[in-house]
């Protein structure tokens, strides 16, 4: 036996291998967790764009589910694309009948390059059945202006939007400030309390999949018995590393370099 701990990710696949289910398994391998995913859509993506999404059928979802489910009990949950209400009801089920524990939502929306990933008529379905089963969620500016309803233009509004949220939906936020505001300095609100999590400002331009790679390193962490704050404070300090190992690959905003630690 050993005491090598799990972690699934359920989310869309990037042909690129920058964002989605393969940044993730990368994310959760290097820090040291045992990965397993569930698709959930196919994304024919590179770093410059998005050219066509294939969701996976709602029935096959439930079917990975319950295969990794049955077999092999995950210790903390990272989700990620989810496009449409069907695929959402199918993966809270799978989440409720397996009394699914560590559930880290990122509230994915739009992808950097600017592609539609949840369809409009899923926001409802994500957050009436999602937001409930997450311990955390992890929306970027644009999401976070999406869910509290407010513009975001500062470290204040910050503040305002993610109480909003916390307090709206009833749910512990990790407001992350990336986009626009700053770059580096995220906001936790839970349980009426504020936390901000500030590092250092890296100057890459390669940032394809950092939101998936923050919200699967807190997955891990959590899978490993950290409480959310460590978790929170060693994926930044993970993605931090990864952003300064300055990969440059591809035309666009490029993938991180995931394996820094091992080529150390
Ligand atoms: O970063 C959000 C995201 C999530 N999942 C998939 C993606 C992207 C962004 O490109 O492609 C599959």
């Amino acid at each position: 036996m050993n005491d090598m701990k799990t972690c699934l990710t359920i989310a869309g696949s990037d042909s690129s291998g920058g964002a989605g289910i393969q940044a993730d398994l990368k994310t959760m391998t290097v820090n040291g967790v045992y990965a397993m995913s569930v698709i959930t859509a196919l994304t024919a993506q590179n770093t410059q764009g998005v050219t066509g999404i294939v969701d996976v059928t709602p029935e096959f979802i439930r079917d990975q589910m319950d295969a990794v489910f049955t077999d092999i009990y995950p210790d903390a949950i990272k989700i990620g694309m989810v496009s449409s209400p069907e695929i959402v009801e199918a993966i809270a089920r799978s989440l409720e009948k397996y009394d699914a524990k560590n559930i880290v939502l990122d509230p994915v929306m739009v992808a950097t390059s600017g592609a539609k990933l949840l369809k409009e008529e899923a926001m409802d379905s994500l957050i009436n059945r999602l937001i409930p089963l997450a311990d955390v969620i992890t929306p970027n500016i644009p999401e976070g202006e999406i869910l509290s309803g407010m513009e975001i233009k500062n470290e204040d509004e910050m503040l305002k939007a993610a109480e909003v949220i916390g307090e709206k939906y009833a749910c512990a936020v990790l407001l992350k400030g990336g986009h626009s505001i700053n770059d580096a300095n995220d906001l936790l609100y839970k349980d009426g309390k504020f936390k901000w999590y500030r590092t250092e400002r890296i100057n890459n331009p390669n940032t394809h999949g950092t939101g998936c790679t923050l919200s699967s390193a807190i997955a891990a962490n959590l899978a490993k018995g950290n409480d959310l704050d460590e978790a929170i404070a060693n994926a930044k300090d993970y993605l931090t590393g990864a952003l300064r190992a300055g990969l440059d690959l591809g035309k666009g905003s490029g993938p991180l370099m995931h394996n820094y630690k091992i080529l150390k």
